[in-house]
């Protein structure tokens, strides 16, 4: 039976800073290689946001953004071998081909198979499945899950359990094992550290379950939205604090109550100065500082080298560390074991035809997840 294309409604970027448009795409048939999926549901992450902003140097319109979403794969094209139609899957903008120099490494979850045309906006073979009137609509982070139907490169789908429910592990798709895999993954924190945590949404709140986890005995969270502050302490930080509450430099006061400094600290927000801030105010001689937040084009890092000189080191990660096709099943696994909670993040669901109230609430500070509904 020959797989014929699907007309189905997404939300399209046409142009940076402005808002997203309910379209009728048609989603081609999956080529060599690839599946179609069905959504179930798509959380909103702040990166959605940045790209849309228009900072992002890989930022391409018109697109159809997302990248945090849970579905079913519908069909699956030629060669296709791991999944089949009706599993449940968790799309992946860090694909897992298991054979190129990166995935062989050992060292990095960055497989770098088909990095390239990603970055562009297009599948594999350099065409996009998805159109209006002819007219090609690019993909994002090779997962566009802003839509009804995507489709993916059969290396970016991780199977999952078909008993959790897609509208919560969807989440798992970028900001819940983003925050956990940095903490354990990528900074491997030991019991008994001292960690701070800079920005208090989806991946900073996820990093603090990930340092409750790990047995840090000091997890301070840091934003300048002290609404954030009782869903931290809930999920195990042990105290918050608000740089607007004080008059000097961040960094100053948490090394001042932590007896020189902590051990970790991750930024989850993207913004260059409290990257310095989270290096700085890490104990001389090991502290580790580690950088999820993604910064706009043009925006450097900078400190004095004398802070690496004396012992602190900073790093960076992308998806927590996290091999997804290996990884992932294990995470959705725990969660229904109940290790974790994916509810707490859920602040607001909405369906597609809302999506901008979603980056809305998300400039407003007033969500931690939304999460579309197909
Ligand atoms: P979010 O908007 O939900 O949360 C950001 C938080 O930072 C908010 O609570 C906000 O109040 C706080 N904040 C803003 N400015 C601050 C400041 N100066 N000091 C202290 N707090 C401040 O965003 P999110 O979805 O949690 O994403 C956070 C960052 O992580 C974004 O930059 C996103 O692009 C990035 N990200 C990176 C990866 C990765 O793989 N590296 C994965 C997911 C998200
Ligand atoms: N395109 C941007 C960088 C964006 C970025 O760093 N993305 C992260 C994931 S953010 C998820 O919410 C990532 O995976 N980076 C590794 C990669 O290969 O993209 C830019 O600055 O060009
Ligand atoms: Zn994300
Ligand atoms: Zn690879």
């Amino acid at each position: 039976m020959s797989i014929t294309p699907i007309k189905c409604k997404a939300a399209v970027a046409w142009k940076a800073g402005k808002p997203l448009s309910i379209e009728e795409v048609e989603v081609a048939p999956p080529k060599k290689g690839e599946v179609r999926v069905k959504l179930i549901a798509s959380g909103v992450c702040h990166t959605d946001a940045f790209t849309l902003s228009g900072e992002d140097p890989e930022g391409i319109f018109p697109a159809i953004l997302g990248h945090e979403g849970g579905g079913i794969v519908e069909s699956v094209g030629e060669g296709v071998t791991s999944v089949q139609v009706g599993d449940h899957v968790i799309p992946l903008y860090t694909p897992e081909c298991g054979e190129c120099k990166f995935c062989k490494s050992g060292k990095t979850n960055l497989c770098q198979k088909i990095r390239e045309t990603q970055g562009k906006g297009v599948m594999p073979d350099g065409t996009t499945r998805f159109s209006i009137d002819g007219k090609p609509i690019y993909h994002y982070m090779g997962t566009s899950t802003f839509s009804e139907y995507t489709v993916l490169p059969e290396i970016s789908v991780a199977k999952v359990n078909p008993k959790a429910s897609l509208k919560e592990v969807c989440l798992l798709g970028c900001g819940v094992t983003t925050g956990m895999g940095a903490v354990t993954n990528t900074a491997k924190v030991e019991k008994g550290s001292t960690v701070a945590i800079f920005g208090l949404g989806g991946i900073g709140l996820s990093a603090v379950i990930g340092a409750a986890k790990a047995g840090a005995k000091r997890i301070i969270g840091v934003d300048v939205n002290p609404d954030k502050f009782e869903l931290a302490k809930k999920l195990g930080a042990t105290e918050c604090v608000n740089p607007q509450d004080h008059d000097r430099p961040i960094q100053e006061v948490i090394v001042e109550m932590t007896d020189g400094g902590v051990d970790y600290s991750f930024e989850c927000i993207g913004n260059v100065k409290v990257m310095r801030a989270a290096l700085e105010c890490c104990h001389k001689g090991w502290g580790e500082s580690v950088i999820i937040g993604v910064a706009g084009a043009g925006q450097e890092i900078c400190t004095r080298p004398f802070q690496l000189v004396t012992g602190r080191v900073w790093r960076g990660t992308a998806f927590g560390g996290v091999k997804g096709r290996s990884e992932l099943p294990g995470f959705v696994e725990r969660y229904l074991a109940g290790d974790f909670s994916l509810n707490d993040f859920i602040t607001h669901t909405m369906p597609l035809e809302d999506i901008n109230e979603a980056f809305d609430l998300m400039h407003q500070g007033r969500s931690i997840r939304s999460v579309i509904h197909f």
